[in-house]
């Protein structure tokens, strides 16, 4: 084999290669200004060029040639899982349409955008979304049926897409709707796992146990696929709404050595190591009744080279093959940790090959403006969700010195005005440090910037604060120890033009506890806060659809009118008097009650009384959220009832509670409080004196899908963590939403929440932000022992301990959580908890004041929606403006 590669420049720095993509071309105009037809014969393309189906006829002739030519099958052989495909293909068509020209749209206007960086994008399923947002869900629905199948067993063929933890990934996706639905020139960059967010299977001890989540095999969930595996797999990439841009990659190099040049430009050479490709896959992004359908660009990493052929000829065929699978290994799974920092080299690899990414293909869209280089910011706003993406602070400085070739000063200026840091926790837990010995290895150059951005820094805070030793080294990027640590919140801070939290209450506790030497140094307006939203679009017509119609037909409204301005549901309000509404409300969550049951039975074999409150926690398995309250609560109940007689249990209000949610592998106490759970559930479930008053499922495998059910059937849900350490929490907002009420701790959104729609309607309980310190205090140096302090939760520990749910010495480390130390002062909060729910209990009964209160709760819920919060980061964040697509395309069909 011959070779025209000089040897010598192998591994050395090249200058960029800009790789031209189909997208985003221009027409050129001719003399007259009107745009030239650039190839062919304009009549004939013209005449073939197609448009969005938006009747049923050609729906099924769209979806009908799926079968036929995409799946390679007939009428004869299509289950429900070809219908899927089929029909997914033919919406996957419509969107390319339209976002062919949103893309066209905004590059001929040149506007600013914004890039959002999240390492987590948890959509869920997308085909129903992309259905409602095009405004085609009846047309769909109608062809289906046509074409013998239910559009709901349809839907359900699909898998979630599940590339992320938690809310912070949840919020990512609800961001991207609102984006799209606003017409805001907003992209999002993340990563494209093979692997996403794990399986939870429930072993029969009660224990998690994870699988990994294949999600691109698209095999059926529920039930052995026929299609052929390979079918699949050629399948998968074209799946909603993805689209291979197998033209648009990037080259990502790691490890090597960083030279500075001997002359004092600041700048270096980077050169050697291991350089993989980054493949971008599209995601198209639909706004809700508008054309504009914005791009969510994952990346997956491959090989440069199929494999290294310098080391199969030196005869070295495993390291040969070694290479390849290491590039590829980037992105092949998820991390499953939540609120947890550990030192992967192989995180932080992920987390650079996608900043590097990404700044490059957003370099190269800026470049294509012919702009000079310093008014990057002006074009470009970069939101940082959470600290994952903080090296892209280095990496643009690298790129701006070491090959744009610009002083540090004007480089820093560039980036101090490009990014934006949205902080999502204060837990120290989950502050992303990463060790210097790490970073110096994987990444020479960005080590010496971090350093250099380091001392600039310092030597600032030192004029400011001379001779105050303390403040410089708790400001320090680099956390002393052995080894150091690169502090990643403090790099996102300095590196950015602002700093957010992500509700009222975080958002102070960040700029009094974790930036609070920032705040001083630089000025508070720099801090902000906007509060989480959420898309009303799955939030509630999609999870909810008949209390959806229920408030287009009560207020007289088009769907698509107050599902892009929430504060309209505040019209609802008046009807909370009117007995016939409330009759009509409260039998919608009946049914939403019933078909969370008919979940339960299929999926468990389990009946659920739905005559029973339902009583709903679903989130992440942790210590901070509190699960382990709502458990031993649960038993504090049963007990009670245990003691009852039969005459005064039947006063009782029966109540039904549900967990669902996954603990971090790793995390142990997390998963002895789900075996806690699922044993108690077995115990309290099967007492022939208590199971009509009282019974409790752990819901396996949490989802977004299994979220869109929970949420609409709950009459209260749980939001329970200590004071001040849930940053905001979403999924308050969706029960809230949905007509559910909230049982909370004075804590993150809920505060705002109760604000909204009165505190009477929100049953709180709990000790508040500010006393938590002293209260751990006193656990630690005049500890009471707990029969003391709380002997109620006492007796539910002992009882556990004393084995009514099993073995009790198997949950005795989760037990001495609390019994020594208790730092997320369950002791404190148990009786005040208590008597929470008992008054939940008593305001049960009044059923009419109750319907009132879920009206009144969801008539409140209009800040909540994420197009208000996307509105305010495009406002006073970003400078952005929105870019209405036209509805009669002007490029394609003009
Ligand atoms: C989480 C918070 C939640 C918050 C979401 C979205 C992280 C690091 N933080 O309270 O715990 O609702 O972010 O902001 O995942």
């Amino acid at each position: 084999m011959t070779s025209t590669i000089d040897p010598k420049s192998i591994g050395k720095a090249r200058p960029r290669r800009h790789v031209r993509t189909l997208t985003g071309y221009l027409p050129e105009l001719d003399e007259s200004g009107k745009p030239k037809w650039p190839r062919g014969d304009e009549k004939a393309w013209k005449e073939a060029m197609r448009d969005v189906d938006t009747d049923t006829p050609s729906i099924t002739r769209s979806i009908v040639s799926h079968v036929q030519t995409s799946l390679a099958r007939q009428a004869y052989n299509l289950d429900d899982f070809g219908a899927y495909q089929a029909a997914a293909l033919s919406v996957r068509d419509n969107l390319i349409l339209n976002w062919n020209e949103t893309q066209l749209g905004y590059t001929k206007r040149e506007p600013k955008r914004a890039y959002y960086l999240s390492l987590e994008f948890l959509m869920g399923r997308t085909l129903d979304n992309a259905l409602l947002n095009l405004g085609l869900k009846d047309q769909y629905k109608d062809g289906v049926k046509q074409l013998g199948f239910n559009m709901e067993d349809v839907l359900e063929q699909e898998r979630d897409a599940a590339l992320g933890n938690g809310g912070l990934g949840r919020l990512a996706a609800c961001y991207l709707d609102s984006s799209a639905s606003q017409e805001l020139p907003v992209w999002g960059y993340g990563l494209r796992y093979r692997y996403g967010i794990f399986q939870q299977l429930i072993s029969p001890e009660g224990n998690q146990l994870e699988a990994p989540d294949p999600w691109l095999e698209m095999q059926n969930p529920w039930e052995a696929s026929h299609l052929p595996v390979l079918q699949h797999a050629r399948l998968d990439i074209f799946l909603p709404p993805q689209l291979p841009r197998l033209d648009v990659t990037y080259e990502v190099r790691f490890y090597g050595n960083a030279d500075r040049l001997p002359d004092d430009s600041g700048r270096a050479l980077w050169h050697g190591g291991q350089e993989v490709l980054a493949v971008a896959y599209d995601v198209m992004i639909p706004g809700c009744y508008t054309r504009n359908t914005n791009n969510l660009r994952l990346w997956e990493s491959k090989p440069k080279r199929g494999f290294d052929l310098n080391s199969f000829n030196a005869g070295d065929y495993e390291r040969a093959v070694e290479s390849s699978n290491s590039a590829a290994a980037i992105t092949s799974v998820l991390y499953p940790n939540d609120h947890t920092t550990f030192g992967k080299e192989l995180r932080l690899k992920q987390q650079y090959f996608w900043t590097a990414a990404s700044l490059q293909d957003i370099l190269r869209r800026f470049k294509n403006m012919d702009k000079p280089i310093t008014d990057f910011p002006e074009y470009v706003s970069i939101q940082l969700n959470d600290t994952h993406p903080t090296l892209a602070i280095p990496e643009l400085m690298r790129i701006l010195i070491d090959e744009e070739e610009l002083s540090w000063n004007t480089a820093w200026h560039i980036v101090t005005n490009t990014f934006f840091y949205t902080n999502h926790t204060v837990l120290p837990e989950a502050l992303e440090k990463w060790p210097v010995p790490l970073m110096e290895h994987l990444l020479p150059r960005h080590m010496q910037i971090i350093y250099d951005i380091n001392l600039f820094f310092l030597q600032a805070v030192e004029r400011k604060y001379p001779g105050d030793r303390d403040r410089l080294g708790r400001m320090s990027l680099i956390e002393e120890g052995f080894p150091k640590h690169v502090r990643m919140a403090y790099l996102a801070c300095i590196g950015s033009r602002k700093v957010n939290g992500v509700a009222e209450l975080h958002s102070e506790l960040v700029r009094t506890t974790i930036l609070k030497d920032f705040v001083e140094f630089e000025g508070i307006s720099k801090f902000g806060n906007v509060t989480n939203g959420i898309t009303p679009r799955r939030w509630l017509d999609q999870c909810n659809p008949e209390l959806s119609a229920l408030i287009s037909k009560t207020l007289k409204l088009e769907k698509s009118v107050w599902l892009k301005d929430l504060y309209k549901l505040k019209d609802l309000l008046p009807f909370a008097e009117d007995p016939h509404f409330r009759k009509e409300w409260a039998a919608i969550k009946q049914r939403n009650k019933e078909r969370l049951a008919q979940h339960v039975k299929t999926f468990l074999g389990l009946e659920v009384n739905t005559k029973a409150m339902f009583d709903v926690q679903i989130k992440r398995l942790h210590e901070y959220k509190r699960q382990n309250l709502n458990i031993f609560g649960v038993i504090h109940r049963y007990l009670a009832i245990k003691k009852m007689t039969p005459e005064e249990r039947k006063k009782l209000n029966p109540r039904v509670v549900f967990f669902a949610g996954k603990a971090a592998p790793a995390y142990y106490i997390a998963k002895l409080t789900i075996r806690l759970i699922v044993n108690v559930a077995r115990v309290i479930n099967a007492d022939p004196d208590t199971k009509d008053y009282l019974s409790l499922y752990f819901l396996p495998d949490y989802s977004v899908s299994v979220a869109e059910i929970l949420i609409p059937a709950s009459d209260i849900s749980q939001h329970i963590s200590t004071a001040g350490t849930e940053a905001s929490g979403t999924s308050n907002m969706k029960f809230c939403l949905n007509g559910g009420l909230l049982v909370g701790t004075v804590d993150g959104a809920n505060i705002e929440i109760a604000e909204e729609v009165g505190e009477n309607n929100v049953f709180f309980f709990g000790h508040l932000a500010p006393a938590v310190e002293e209260l751990r205090y006193q656990h630690l140096y005049h500890p009471v022992p707990i029969e003391e302090k709380c002997p109620a939760l006492a007796n539910v520990l002992n009882q556990v301990s004393g084995g009514l749910f099993g073995d009790g010495s198997v949950y005795e480390p989760l037990l001495s959580t609390i019994r020594q130390g208790d730092y997320y002062l369950l002791s404190d909060d148990f009786d005040s908890y208590i008597a929470a729910l008992a008054m939940v209990d008593e305001a049960y009964l009044d059923n009419t004041e109750w319907v009132k209160k879920s009206i009144r709760t969801t008539a409140n819920m209009g800040k909540f929606s994420s197009d208000r919060a996307i509105n305010e980061y495009a406002e006073s964040y970003w400078n952005l403006e929105a870019i209405k697509v036209p509805t009669t395309s002007n490029f394609l069909t003009g």
